[in-house]
């Protein structure tokens, strides 16, 4: 068994938090044995809560530490996804000079990853190893269904089991019709309407952050992502928006991803507001989030049916008979584009990295 604790003196000053139970954080034996591996007794598990530009915060059974990236796992990081980011389960080591680095990032169970805004199609991970991934939506003004939509395709790809949670029902004349509306875009996903002013369908959210459960937050500035983390909590941990604007639309309040760890066991990922956020390779997200039109492909007379002109195209017999909504079929056509657009980015830029390493080597031959 990997010693959580081995090798480490109780982090020095007087404000040193309590210890943490890594148990209560979602430490388990998968992840105990991928430490196991390095057979390295005086590094440390713990925890990121919050990660900056090489420097992390990471919660040890000891308490709360800043940790540097250490130079192997900088190497390690010539895609931007392998960097340390919060929910991640590390390896920190503690010098006698009271320092700790963060020395290895442990194989990650979920991830979710958008692309970032640079062209060459690389990914960012928001939030790593969380159980659900929660489309957090205000349901006052209505919600946005295209950015669930989309959001739910990142949420099924990560791994995580996906969840809506419809905010501010306390504002809504009729939250049961937008739950009831809302189910058709969400085929196999709870939609889940609460209000952290009232309280109300908190209780049903808390086994979501039961012990070692962690519950990650994706949706819009303003939608009330760190409320709902202070409601869950029971305290102030994240700042929210004071006043609330008229368009309903907050600047971003939270400016970065942190993991709050909930009394009682389990944890809170908080991320600042997504306006929209672009698909990676979420091929195999988009199919489940469109289960449904999934279905419907399947069962076109021919594999390749364009779904226009072709005899026996399931597709447009479902939309004709209206079955299938003519706006749920534009958004999975949409997000198929997009998503095919990004994996042939990603696999030209492999194949020219393949191009350049065959290069060099024919130089070498030559020599
Ligand atoms: N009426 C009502 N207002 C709420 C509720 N939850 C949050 N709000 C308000 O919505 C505003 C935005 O809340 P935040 O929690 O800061 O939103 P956020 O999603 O964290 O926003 P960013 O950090 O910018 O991404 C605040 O003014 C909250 O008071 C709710 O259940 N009911
Ligand atoms: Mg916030
Ligand atoms: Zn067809």
């Amino acid at each position: 068994m990997f010693e959580q604790t081995a090798g480490v003196q109780t982090s020095a000053g007087a404000q040193s938090p309590a210890r943490a139970d890594l148990v209560a954080l979602g430490w388990d034996d998968t992840f105990a044995a991928e430490a196991a591996r390095w057979r390295d007794p005086t590094l440390v598990a713990a925890r990121v809560l919050r990660a900056d530009r090489g420097v992390c915060t990471v919660l040890a059974a000891t308490g709360t530490v800043r940790a540097s990236l250490a130079g192997a796992v900088l190497a390690a990081t010539g895609d931007p996804v392998n960097l340390p980011c919060a929910g991640d389960w590390v390896l920190v080591r503690r010098w006698p000079d009271e320092r700790s680095t963060v020395e290895v990032v442990l194989p990650r169970r979920t991830a979710i990853v958008r692309r970032t805004a640079d062209k060459d199609s690389s990914g960012q991970v928001l939030a790593a190893n969380c159980d659900t991934a929660a489309v957090i939506e205000p349901m006052h003004p209505a919600p946005d269904v295209a950015r669930i939509e989309r959001l739910l395709a990142l949420a099924w790809e990560s791994g995580a089991r996906p969840l809506v949670v419809l905010t501010k029902c306390d504002l809504a004349p009729d939250p049961a019709a937008v739950v009831a509306q809302l189910a058709e875009v969400a085929p196999g996903v709870e939609v889940l309407p609460v209000s952290a002013q009232r309280g109300d369908g908190l209780a049903a959210l808390r086994p979501r952050v039961g012990p070692g459960r962690t519950l990650a937050l994706l949706g819009p500035s303003g939608a009330g992502k760190s409320t709902l983390v202070n409601a869950l909590a029971g305290a102030t941990v994240m700042a929210t928006q004071q006043i609330r604007r008229v368009d309903g639309k907050g600047r971003h309040t939270t400016t970065y991803r942190a993991l709050v760890p909930i009394p009682g066991g389990g944890a809170v990922l908080d991320t600042p507001g997504v306006r929209a956020v672009g698909l990676l390779d979420a091929a195999a997200g988009l199919d489940r989030a469109f289960a449904e039109v999934t279905a419907l492909v399947r069962r076109c007379r021919f594999a390749d049916c364009g779904h226009a002109a072709e005899p026996g195209c399931a597709v447009r017999a479902a939309l004709e008979d209206g079955t299938l909504a003519p706006r749920r079929w534009e958004s999975w056509q949409r997000l198929q584009r997009e998503v095919a657009v990004e994996t042939g980015r990603r696999d030209a830029r492999l194949a020219s990295v393949d191009r350049r390493h065959l290069a060099r080597r024919s130089r070498a031959n030559r020599r």
